[in-house]
């Protein structure tokens, strides 16, 4: 059967210019808020930021290969195939106007900047006005119009810089839980919600219909401050370059999804514990 789109909500978000905030008090500001807000005047605050397109890209990243996720439909699922390529070759297929129809997807969707692109490590600018100490991962996301990262929620509060085109955010309290469909938390996907709020069928998710909606244009130039395990879904309405923040954060919060990603959070830490044990031993 059709999917439909959910109602959007009357709910709206606090929004607050980045002058006003003052970059100096950024983490403040960002810690005491309990709900998404919208900072504007990213790019009055902090010029240097606006340099980010795809072709100063293509200039810093010149002769570099990249991962480059693949993917049959719109939304990239999670564990959809990965390949290595060309910067270049990347920037050249998906600014082809041609390629918008493609059945075949592409998106560097969350490549780590120290990691993966420590190129672009001095170009982030905002986490200067850090404590080094609380950034957790800072990732880059680029990539054509017309893709979507699924329904999910990160254990990390979250500062989200749109650097070019725009982004649709379809977000959902962590109170509506158990009206999105989230995986089991015995899986490696807790996180993940069954649900797309833009196509659901309500007959096979009828709790969906009791989830608040509520949806916002992210515009180049502007971030969204995510608290941790808030839902978010984010449409790529355009070509697009886009930076994220996760600030380290508290595992044992006293809600629905930190609570189911208890096991898998265990299972990671024990993992991380044995391979340290282990290369220890190895010395
Ligand atoms: O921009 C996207 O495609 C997804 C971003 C996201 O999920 C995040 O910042 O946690």
């Amino acid at each position: 059967m059709a999917g439909q789109k959910l109602p959007v909500s009357s709910r709206k978000l606090r929004e607050v210019a980045l002058n006003d905030i003052g970059c100096d008090a950024l983490f403040q500001f960002c810690k005491v808020q309990k709900e998404p807000v919208l900072i504007t005047g990213i790019f009055d605050a902090i010029p240097e930021l606006e340099r980010w397109s795809p072709d100063w890209m293509q200039d810093k990243l010149k002769n570099k290969s990249v991962m480059v996720r693949e993917s049959d439909s719109r939304t990239f699922a999670v564990g959809a195939t990965s390949k290595e390529m060309p910067f270049d070759q990347y920037v050249d297929t998906i600014c082809d106007p041609s390629f918008e129809h493609s059945t075949k997807r592409l998106y560097m969707q969350q490549q780590s900047i120290d990691h993966a692109l420590p190129e672009l490590k001095n170009e982030v600018f905002i986490d200067r006005y850090l404590p080094q100490k609380k950034v957790f991962m800072k990732n880059m996301w680029f990539g054509p119009g017309g893709n979507t990262s699924p329904l999910h929620f990160d254990p990390f509060d979250n500062i989200f810089l749109q650097l070019y085109g725009s982004k649709q955010f379809y977000l959902f309290d962590p109170k509506d839980y158990s009206n999105l469909y989230p995986g089991s938390c015995l899986s490696t996907t807790p996180h993940i919600s069954g649900i797309d709020p833009v196509n659901v069928d309500l007959n096979e998710h009828p709790l969906a219909a009791q989830a608040s909606l509520m949806q916002l244009e992210i515009k180049a130039g502007t971030a969204l401050f995510l608290p941790s395990y808030w839902w978010h879904q984010v449409y790529s309405e355009r070509l697009s370059i886009s930076i994220n923040i996760w600030l380290t954060t508290n595992f044992f919060k006293l809600c629905p999804g930190a609570i189911t990603m208890l096991p898998l959070n265990a299972r990671g830490f024990t993992m991380m514990y044995m391979q340290k044990f282990k290369s220890k031993f190895k010395k």
